[in-house]
């Protein structure tokens, strides 16, 4: 059908769909099991959904980290895997790929995001030095934090606000960083933590603007940015729909320009590239790749495979050319506009604008009943898994955990539970259901009671810790 169809069949329904520019070639079916045993399984789980087995799920918003499905070039790739244990082909595609489209020199392989995390902050930070950045993330500050390093948090305060509507809200606030420059000297900073599109503060993008504003900032101090490229594709989107001058660059052009104002990225292609597992990191001084080549022998593997297979490593090179097309961003960004939209006409509070990769609801709205200290967003997650099957998970104080210095827990300004979307797994019949689950969850929000923490492990709590009913 042609465009010009297709408009006038718009113009007379009074809109224009959009659709994903893909179809399904393979399914797996789903297992809906009843309310009374999704009460047993929550019970049995501690109340963190990270502890129910997956068949109990029926609608797995829990994470978009390596859920994606994959295209059938993909597959057909994983097919062509190299196995060698050095100089594997499928490495040098990766390479190809990450210097083409990202526009950095030098390619180290991971296992995945945190094993990129460990070697470059191990790399770059010495001893009590600051690292401010965006907002924190989880692994991320704890890797900072096992570094010697102190994350300090310089995202601008609209990003701590659900309700506020900036159009950019993982902006650095260029005044406080400066402000701890001068504070604290440069030579205490290990370098600036840069994140494209926020997950804590809701998948929040960061403009042009501000990187190239940053990136001046920076050079004027002598300070490195490294950036958390995990969902930099969403962050260019962004930037094309918001920001004046942008509308006619396609998402990869978009992304190119906001790489080359940092000095390399720490990457989870478990998101943005379209693949189950994998990682890497890119630099472009030859000293540091150096040392990072050197490092990630002893924790991840050899400097060409890095803890992938081969054919792990092809499927991210195939991901990385398909995730940055603009109509697959377009879907997928859209995918997550329509569940947002779907609860906004309910008046259900979640973050605003609506993010890249997830819905979060906002447990303060939903329980200002249920102090933070009783887990508000915790028990959402619960309930909405007991009512539903829909998993999700928490993104509030459970996950900021403790403070290393005073052991309180880190009392967040959100309180959140997330709906992570996987890429290319869902339908937007999917999104129905879980729309409605959460307004039934939303209708008996009065009657519900917060959680109390029986079990705290002591490095990233949110995965494993465990609750009883209070
Ligand atoms: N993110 C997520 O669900 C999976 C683990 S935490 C529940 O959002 C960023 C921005 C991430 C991220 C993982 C990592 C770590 C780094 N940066 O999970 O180790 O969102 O591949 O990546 C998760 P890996």
């Amino acid at each position: 059908m042609s465009d010009s169809i297709l408009h006038t069949m718009g113009q007379q329904l009074g809109r224009r769909s959009w659709a994903e520019p893909w179809k399904i070639k393979m399914v797996e079916p789903l297992r809906v099991i009843g309310q009374e045993e999704r009460q047993h399984a929550m019970k049995d789980a501690g109340y963190n959904t990270f502890l129910l087995r997956s068949e109990d799920v029926y609608i797995d918003l829990l994470t978009d980290s390596g859920t994606s499905a994959m295209s059938d070039r993909q597959w057909a790739g994983m097919m062509l895997g190299d196995e060698a244990y050095a100089g594997s082909r499928n490495f040098y595609h990766l390479e190809e790929a990450v210097r083409d489209y990202y526009g950095y020199k030098y390619i180290v392989p991971t296992h995945q995001g945190r094993g990129a995390e460990h070697l470059i902050n191990q790399t770059v930070i010495k001893q009590g030095q600051f690292v401010p950045g965006n907002m924190y993330f989880t692994t991320t500050r704890l890797h900072q934090e096992l570094a010697g390093g102190i994350f300090v948090d310089v995202i601008i305060k609209e990003a701590h606000d659900p309700n506020d509507l900036h159009p950019f809200k993982g902006n650095v606030d260029l005044d406080k960083l400066e402000t701890l420059f001068k504070e604290r000297g440069v030579e205490n900073i290990a370098y600036v933590s840069l994140a494209g599109t926020v997950n804590m503060a809701g998948g929040q993008p960061v403009s042009m603007a501000n990187v190239k504003a940053l990136r001046g900032l920076c050079d004027r101090y002598g300070v490195a940015i490294y950036l958390d490229a995990t969902r930099m594709f969403e962050n260019a989107y962004f930037i094309q729909q918001r920001e004046e001058g942008y509308a006619n660059k396609s998402v990869a052009e978009i992304l190119k320009e906001f790489c080359q104002y940092t000095d390399g990225a720490w990457m989870s292609a478990k998101k943005d590239n379209l693949v189950n597992i994998g990682g890497w990191l890119a630099v472009n001084d030859y000293e540091l790749f150096d040392q990072l080549r050197n490092l990630v022998v002893i924790y991840e593997g050899l400097h060409t495979y890095g803890g992938m297979a081969g054919r792990d490593m092809e499927a991210v090179a195939i991901g990385i050319a398909e995730g940055v097309q603009d109509d697959q961003v377009r879907a997928r960004v859209g995918q997550v506009e329509y569940l947002g939209t779907l609860l906004l006409d309910w008046e259900i509070p979640i973050v605003k604008p609506v993010g890249g990769h997830a819905i979060f609801l906002d447990a303060r709205a939903f329980y200002p009943h249920i102090p933070q200290d009783e887990f508000p967003a915790q028990t959402l997650a619960a309930q909405l898994y007991t009512d539903s099957g829909v998993r999700g998970m928490e993104r509030g104080i459970v996950s900021a955990g403790r403070d290393p210095d005073t052991g309180e827990h880190r009392y967040p300004a959100l309180e959140l539970m997330r709906l992570a979307i996987p890429r290319r797994v869902y339908t937007q019949a999917h999104m129905d259901v879980v729309a409605e689950g959460v307004k039934t969850v939303y209708d008996s929000r009065e009657a519900t009671r917060g959680l109390k923490m029986v079990y705290e492990p002591k490095y990233l709590r949110f995965f494993q810790a465990r609750f009883e009913a209070q």
